[in-house]
Protein backbone atom coordinates (compact mmCIF):
# COMPACT_ATOMS: atom_id res chain seq x y z
CA UNK A 1 0.00 0.00 0.00
CA UNK A 2 1.24 3.21 -0.97
CA UNK A 3 1.69 5.35 2.48
CA UNK A 4 -0.30 8.48 1.94
CA UNK A 5 0.66 12.03 2.51
CA UNK A 6 0.30 14.18 6.07
CA UNK A 7 -1.83 16.61 3.68
CA UNK A 8 -4.20 13.94 1.93
CA UNK A 9 -4.44 12.34 5.81
CA UNK A 10 -5.26 15.97 7.35
CA UNK A 11 -7.67 16.99 4.65
CA UNK A 12 -10.13 13.81 4.90
CA UNK A 13 -13.77 13.99 6.53
CA UNK A 14 -12.53 18.02 6.50
CA UNK A 15 -15.14 20.34 5.10
CA UNK A 16 -13.81 23.64 4.84
CA UNK A 17 -9.74 24.30 4.47
CA UNK A 18 -8.11 27.90 5.07
CA UNK A 19 -4.96 27.56 3.33
CA UNK A 20 -2.52 30.43 4.74
CA UNK A 21 0.15 31.35 2.36
CA UNK A 22 3.49 33.47 1.42
CA UNK A 23 2.52 36.59 -1.02
CA UNK A 24 5.35 35.73 -3.37
CA UNK A 25 5.43 33.32 -6.28
CA UNK A 26 6.49 30.35 -4.29
CA UNK A 27 3.54 30.75 -1.64
CA UNK A 28 1.14 31.82 -3.98
CA UNK A 29 2.16 28.35 -6.10
CA UNK A 30 2.40 26.49 -2.89
CA UNK A 31 -1.13 27.50 -2.18
CA UNK A 32 -2.42 26.33 -5.53
CA UNK A 33 -0.41 22.81 -4.80
CA UNK A 34 -2.43 22.66 -2.06
CA UNK A 35 -5.81 23.38 -3.33
CA UNK A 36 -4.93 20.74 -6.48
CA UNK A 37 -4.10 18.11 -3.37
CA UNK A 38 -7.17 19.05 -1.77
CA UNK A 39 -9.65 18.40 -4.55
CA UNK A 40 -7.94 15.26 -5.18
CA UNK A 41 -8.35 13.77 -2.01
CA UNK A 42 -11.43 15.10 -0.46
CA UNK A 43 -13.15 17.10 -3.97
CA UNK A 44 -15.99 18.32 -1.19
CA UNK A 45 -13.98 20.30 0.70
CA UNK A 46 -14.33 24.07 -0.01
CA UNK A 47 -10.79 25.86 0.20
CA UNK A 48 -10.45 29.47 1.05
CA UNK A 49 -6.90 31.12 0.30
CA UNK A 50 -5.48 34.35 1.94
CA UNK A 51 -2.29 35.72 2.04
CA UNK A 52 -0.93 37.47 5.69
CA UNK A 53 -1.57 41.26 5.38
CA UNK A 54 2.02 41.95 3.33
CA UNK A 55 4.83 42.26 4.83
CA UNK A 56 3.74 40.69 7.72
CA UNK A 57 4.52 37.08 8.63
CA UNK A 58 1.35 36.31 11.63
CA UNK A 59 -2.17 36.82 10.84
CA UNK A 60 -4.02 40.06 12.91
CA UNK A 61 -6.74 39.56 15.23
CA UNK A 62 -8.95 40.50 11.85
CA UNK A 63 -7.46 37.82 9.57
CA UNK A 64 -7.80 35.18 11.88
CA UNK A 65 -11.70 36.48 12.71
CA UNK A 66 -12.54 35.65 9.52
CA UNK A 67 -10.95 32.27 9.28
CA UNK A 68 -13.12 31.52 12.37
CA UNK A 69 -16.20 33.32 10.72
CA UNK A 70 -15.68 31.47 7.55
CA UNK A 71 -16.00 28.14 9.69
CA UNK A 72 -12.21 26.53 8.92
CA UNK A 73 -11.95 23.34 9.86
CA UNK A 74 -8.37 22.98 9.17
CA UNK A 75 -5.98 25.19 8.55
CA UNK A 76 -2.41 24.84 5.80
CA UNK A 77 0.09 27.11 6.26
CA UNK A 78 2.48 27.34 3.71
CA UNK A 79 5.99 28.92 2.64
CA UNK A 80 5.52 31.22 5.90
CA UNK A 81 8.02 31.21 8.69
CA UNK A 82 5.55 32.52 11.66
CA UNK A 83 6.99 33.68 14.60
CA UNK A 84 6.24 30.64 17.94
CA UNK A 85 4.04 33.46 19.60
CA UNK A 86 2.13 34.54 16.15
CA UNK A 87 1.68 31.06 15.76
CA UNK A 88 0.14 30.41 19.03
CA UNK A 89 -1.96 33.72 18.87
CA UNK A 90 -3.87 31.87 14.94
CA UNK A 91 -4.53 28.73 16.55
CA UNK A 92 -6.00 30.18 20.11
CA UNK A 93 -8.32 32.31 17.29
CA UNK A 94 -9.04 28.68 15.95
CA UNK A 95 -10.41 26.55 18.80
CA UNK A 96 -10.17 22.70 18.15
CA UNK A 97 -8.85 23.54 14.60
CA UNK A 98 -5.87 21.25 13.89
CA UNK A 99 -3.23 22.77 11.33
CA UNK A 100 -0.91 21.76 8.73
CA UNK A 101 2.40 23.85 7.93
CA UNK A 102 4.56 23.20 5.08
CA UNK A 103 7.69 25.04 4.78
CA UNK A 104 11.35 25.29 4.00
CA UNK A 105 12.68 28.21 5.66
CA UNK A 106 15.40 27.55 8.22
CA UNK A 107 13.75 27.59 11.85
CA UNK A 108 12.73 25.83 15.17
CA UNK A 109 10.20 22.84 15.00
CA UNK A 110 7.31 24.29 16.31
CA UNK A 111 5.47 22.36 18.99
CA UNK A 112 1.86 22.49 19.23
CA UNK A 113 -0.68 19.68 19.97
CA UNK A 114 -3.36 20.72 17.13
CA UNK A 115 -0.18 21.32 14.27
CA UNK A 116 1.15 19.07 12.15
CA UNK A 117 4.83 20.61 10.86
CA UNK A 118 6.34 19.59 7.91
CA UNK A 119 10.52 21.43 6.66
CA UNK A 120 12.46 18.88 5.59
CA UNK A 121 15.51 22.41 6.14
CA UNK A 122 14.18 22.47 9.70
CA UNK A 123 14.26 18.79 10.59
CA UNK A 124 18.29 19.17 9.10
CA UNK A 125 18.01 18.66 5.46
CA UNK A 126 20.42 20.98 3.18
CA UNK A 127 18.48 24.24 2.55
CA UNK A 128 19.86 23.53 -1.35
CA UNK A 129 17.80 20.34 -0.84
CA UNK A 130 14.89 22.16 -0.35
CA UNK A 131 15.04 25.63 -2.14
CA UNK A 132 11.77 26.37 -2.00
CA UNK A 133 8.16 25.33 -0.19
CA UNK A 134 6.93 24.15 -3.87
CA UNK A 135 9.92 21.73 -3.39
CA UNK A 136 8.63 20.55 -0.25
CA UNK A 137 5.38 20.11 -1.42
CA UNK A 138 6.40 18.47 -4.94
CA UNK A 139 8.28 15.62 -2.58
CA UNK A 140 5.56 15.69 -0.17
CA UNK A 141 2.93 14.68 -2.60
CA UNK A 142 4.59 12.63 -4.83
CA UNK A 143 4.26 15.08 -7.65
CA UNK A 144 6.60 15.30 -10.85
CA UNK A 145 8.19 18.56 -12.00
CA UNK A 146 5.39 20.36 -13.41
CA UNK A 147 5.01 24.54 -13.82
CA UNK A 148 3.96 24.47 -10.16
CA UNK A 149 6.64 22.41 -8.59
CA UNK A 150 9.37 23.95 -9.86
CA UNK A 151 8.08 28.39 -9.61
CA UNK A 152 8.48 28.22 -6.29
CA UNK A 153 12.39 27.47 -7.12
CA UNK A 154 12.85 30.24 -9.90
CA UNK A 155 10.81 32.66 -7.31
CA UNK A 156 12.81 32.55 -4.46
CA UNK A 157 16.23 31.46 -6.03
CA UNK A 158 16.03 34.00 -8.85
CA UNK A 159 18.41 33.98 -11.51
CA UNK A 160 21.09 32.81 -9.58
CA UNK A 161 19.40 29.56 -9.76
CA UNK A 162 21.79 27.76 -12.48
CA UNK A 163 24.34 27.65 -10.67
CA UNK A 164 22.73 25.77 -7.66
CA UNK A 165 22.27 21.89 -6.94
CA UNK A 166 18.72 21.90 -8.62
CA UNK A 167 19.84 23.34 -11.99
CA UNK A 168 20.59 19.86 -12.90
CA UNK A 169 16.90 18.62 -12.25
CA UNK A 170 15.27 22.19 -13.48
CA UNK A 171 17.71 22.84 -16.50
CA UNK A 172 16.61 19.64 -18.58
CA UNK A 173 13.15 20.28 -17.22
CA UNK A 174 13.06 23.55 -18.79
CA UNK A 175 14.68 22.60 -21.69
CA UNK A 176 11.46 20.12 -22.19
CA UNK A 177 8.42 22.75 -21.42
CA UNK A 178 7.37 25.36 -23.47
CA UNK A 179 8.88 27.90 -21.59
CA UNK A 180 12.46 29.63 -21.94
CA UNK A 181 14.68 30.91 -19.28
CA UNK A 182 12.95 34.46 -20.00
CA UNK A 183 9.59 33.49 -20.08
CA UNK A 184 9.70 31.34 -16.63
CA UNK A 185 11.53 34.55 -14.78
CA UNK A 186 9.19 37.10 -16.32
CA UNK A 187 6.33 34.56 -14.93
CA UNK A 188 7.70 34.63 -11.47
CA UNK A 189 7.85 38.46 -11.83
CA UNK A 190 4.03 38.69 -13.18
CA UNK A 191 2.74 36.40 -9.92
CA UNK A 192 5.13 38.62 -7.77
CA UNK A 193 3.73 41.28 -9.13
CA UNK A 194 0.27 41.60 -6.95
CA UNK A 195 2.54 41.62 -3.85
CA UNK A 196 4.88 44.00 -5.38
CA UNK A 197 2.03 46.71 -5.75
CA UNK A 198 0.77 45.68 -1.94
CA UNK A 199 -2.43 43.93 -3.50
CA UNK A 200 -3.52 41.73 -1.19
CA UNK A 201 -6.46 40.60 -3.19
CA UNK A 202 -4.99 40.58 -5.96
CA UNK A 203 -2.63 38.07 -4.11
CA UNK A 204 -4.90 35.72 -2.97
CA UNK A 205 -6.69 35.78 -6.80
CA UNK A 206 -3.39 35.28 -8.13
CA UNK A 207 -3.67 31.58 -6.95
CA UNK A 208 -7.11 30.72 -8.80
CA UNK A 209 -5.21 32.33 -12.07
CA UNK A 210 -2.63 29.87 -11.48
CA UNK A 211 -4.53 26.94 -10.76
CA UNK A 212 -6.80 27.60 -14.40
CA UNK A 213 -4.23 28.43 -16.50
CA UNK A 214 -0.88 26.16 -14.86
CA UNK A 215 -1.14 24.12 -17.73
CA UNK A 216 -1.18 26.65 -20.28
CA UNK A 217 2.03 28.12 -19.14
CA UNK A 218 2.20 30.68 -22.24
CA UNK A 219 -1.15 32.19 -21.44
CA UNK A 220 0.01 32.82 -18.31
CA UNK A 221 2.84 34.72 -19.52
CA UNK A 222 0.81 37.00 -21.65
CA UNK A 223 -2.07 37.79 -18.94
CA UNK A 224 -2.67 42.02 -19.63
CA UNK A 225 -3.42 42.37 -16.21
CA UNK A 226 -0.05 40.66 -14.62
CA UNK A 227 1.56 42.58 -17.37
CA UNK A 228 0.17 45.88 -16.57
CA UNK A 229 1.16 44.83 -13.31
CA UNK A 230 4.30 43.85 -13.69
CA UNK A 231 5.09 47.50 -15.64
CA UNK A 232 3.87 49.47 -13.33
CA UNK A 233 6.10 47.87 -10.68
CA UNK A 234 9.22 47.49 -12.99
CA UNK A 235 9.25 51.51 -13.73
CA UNK A 236 9.30 52.32 -10.06
CA UNK A 237 12.13 49.85 -8.98
CA UNK A 238 13.99 51.48 -12.02
CA UNK A 239 13.29 55.11 -10.74
CA UNK A 240 14.17 54.29 -7.15
CA UNK A 241 17.24 52.36 -8.38
CA UNK A 242 18.27 55.03 -9.84
CA UNK A 243 17.95 58.06 -7.91
CA UNK A 244 17.87 56.21 -4.36
CA UNK A 245 21.13 57.70 -1.49
CA UNK A 246 23.81 55.21 -1.29
CA UNK A 247 26.72 54.69 0.98
CA UNK A 248 29.23 52.06 1.48
CA UNK A 249 30.00 50.91 4.74
CA UNK A 250 33.10 48.62 4.55
CA UNK A 251 32.69 46.56 1.40
CA UNK A 252 28.61 46.87 2.26
CA UNK A 253 26.20 48.95 -0.06
CA UNK A 254 23.45 50.35 1.95
CA UNK A 255 21.16 51.78 -0.96
CA UNK A 256 18.08 53.85 0.62
CA UNK A 257 14.99 53.86 -1.53
CA UNK A 258 11.71 54.96 -0.53
CA UNK A 259 8.45 53.64 -1.99
CA UNK A 260 5.47 52.40 -1.26
CA UNK A 261 5.81 49.69 -3.63
CA UNK A 262 7.16 46.43 -1.79
CA UNK A 263 10.13 46.07 -3.86
CA UNK A 264 12.69 46.16 -1.69
CA UNK A 265 13.86 42.04 -2.23
CA UNK A 266 13.75 42.47 -5.93
CA UNK A 267 16.07 45.92 -4.99
CA UNK A 268 18.71 44.04 -3.05
CA UNK A 269 18.95 41.00 -5.43
CA UNK A 270 19.53 43.40 -8.75
CA UNK A 271 22.27 45.26 -6.27
CA UNK A 272 23.88 42.35 -5.63
CA UNK A 273 23.93 40.96 -9.08
CA UNK A 274 25.17 44.13 -10.45
CA UNK A 275 27.86 45.49 -8.09
CA UNK A 276 30.79 44.21 -6.28
CA UNK A 277 29.52 44.83 -2.89
CA UNK A 278 29.28 40.91 -1.24
CA UNK A 279 26.37 42.50 1.06
CA UNK A 280 23.93 45.10 -0.11
CA UNK A 281 21.16 46.77 2.60
CA UNK A 282 18.36 48.19 1.56
CA UNK A 283 16.22 50.34 3.41
CA UNK A 284 12.92 51.30 2.43
CA UNK A 285 11.48 54.83 4.55
CA UNK A 286 8.59 54.32 2.24
CA UNK A 287 7.34 51.18 3.78
CA UNK A 288 4.74 52.69 5.76
CA UNK A 289 3.66 56.02 8.10
CA UNK A 290 5.93 55.00 11.20
CA UNK A 291 8.19 51.92 10.20
CA UNK A 292 10.97 51.57 7.66
CA UNK A 293 12.03 48.39 6.45
CA UNK A 294 15.08 47.14 6.05
CA UNK A 295 16.31 44.19 3.60
CA UNK A 296 20.02 42.61 3.38
CA UNK A 297 21.33 40.35 1.10
CA UNK A 298 24.40 38.86 0.22
CA UNK A 299 26.41 36.74 -1.69
CA UNK A 300 29.14 34.61 -0.28
CA UNK A 301 29.12 31.90 2.71
CA UNK A 302 28.39 34.87 5.45
CA UNK A 303 25.28 33.37 7.49
CA UNK A 304 22.58 35.66 7.85
CA UNK A 305 20.31 33.73 9.98
CA UNK A 306 21.97 34.34 12.95
CA UNK A 307 20.47 37.79 12.70
CA UNK A 308 16.94 36.58 12.58
CA UNK A 309 16.24 35.74 16.58
CA UNK A 310 18.32 38.45 17.11
CA UNK A 311 15.97 40.99 15.89
CA UNK A 312 13.23 39.06 16.97
CA UNK A 313 15.12 39.13 20.46
CA UNK A 314 14.50 43.36 19.87
CA UNK A 315 10.82 42.76 19.63
CA UNK A 316 10.99 43.32 15.88
CA UNK A 317 9.24 41.21 13.36
CA UNK A 318 12.27 39.64 10.77
CA UNK A 319 12.48 37.00 8.53
CA UNK A 320 14.53 35.16 6.05
CA UNK A 321 17.44 32.98 4.98
CA UNK A 322 21.17 32.26 5.51
CA UNK A 323 21.52 34.27 2.29
CA UNK A 324 18.58 37.01 3.05
CA UNK A 325 17.37 39.05 5.87
CA UNK A 326 14.20 41.13 6.50
CA UNK A 327 13.11 43.33 9.32
CA UNK A 328 10.64 45.57 9.71
CA UNK A 329 11.66 48.67 12.00
CA UNK A 330 10.17 51.83 14.23
CA UNK A 331 11.92 54.75 12.27
CA UNK A 332 12.53 55.85 16.06
CA UNK A 333 15.16 52.60 15.76
CA UNK A 334 16.22 52.58 12.87
CA UNK A 335 19.86 53.44 13.23
CA UNK A 336 20.00 51.77 16.15
CA UNK A 337 18.97 48.57 14.77
CA UNK A 338 21.25 49.20 11.36
CA UNK A 339 23.95 49.91 13.94
CA UNK A 340 23.71 46.31 15.18
CA UNK A 341 23.08 45.04 11.43
CA UNK A 342 26.38 46.41 10.11
CA UNK A 343 28.31 45.32 13.04
CA UNK A 344 26.92 42.18 12.52
CA UNK A 345 28.35 41.61 9.02
CA UNK A 346 31.28 43.60 9.48
CA UNK A 347 32.35 40.88 12.34
CA UNK A 348 29.83 38.49 12.97
CA UNK A 349 31.72 36.71 15.98
CA UNK A 350 31.92 39.81 17.47
CA UNK A 351 29.52 39.78 21.52
CA UNK A 352 26.28 41.46 20.48
CA UNK A 353 26.30 44.95 22.95
CA UNK A 354 23.41 43.61 24.69
CA UNK A 355 25.52 40.51 25.96
CA UNK A 356 28.60 42.90 27.15
MN1 LIG B 1 9.60 30.25 -0.19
Amino acid sequence: MVEENLLTSAVRGKGRVAIVHHWDADGIASAALVIEEIRRANPDAKTLNRSPTIGRWALDAEEIDLLRGWGTDLLVIVDLAIRDDDLDIILDGLPGVPAVMVDHHRAEVPEHPRLVYHNPVAEGEAETDFPACTWVLRHLLGRGMDLLTVLGVFGDRGRGVEDEPVWSDLGPWLEGSSLTWDDMHLLVDLVDSSAKRVDREDVDNAVGLLLEGWKEPLGLVGLDAWNRANDEVERALVEQLQNGPETEVGSTLVKTIDTPYLVISTAARRLVRTRDNPVVVVVNMGYSGGEVQVYVRRTGELDLAPMIPRMRDRGLSAGGKSEVLGVIVPRSDLEDVMGDILGYLEDPGAPRYDDQ
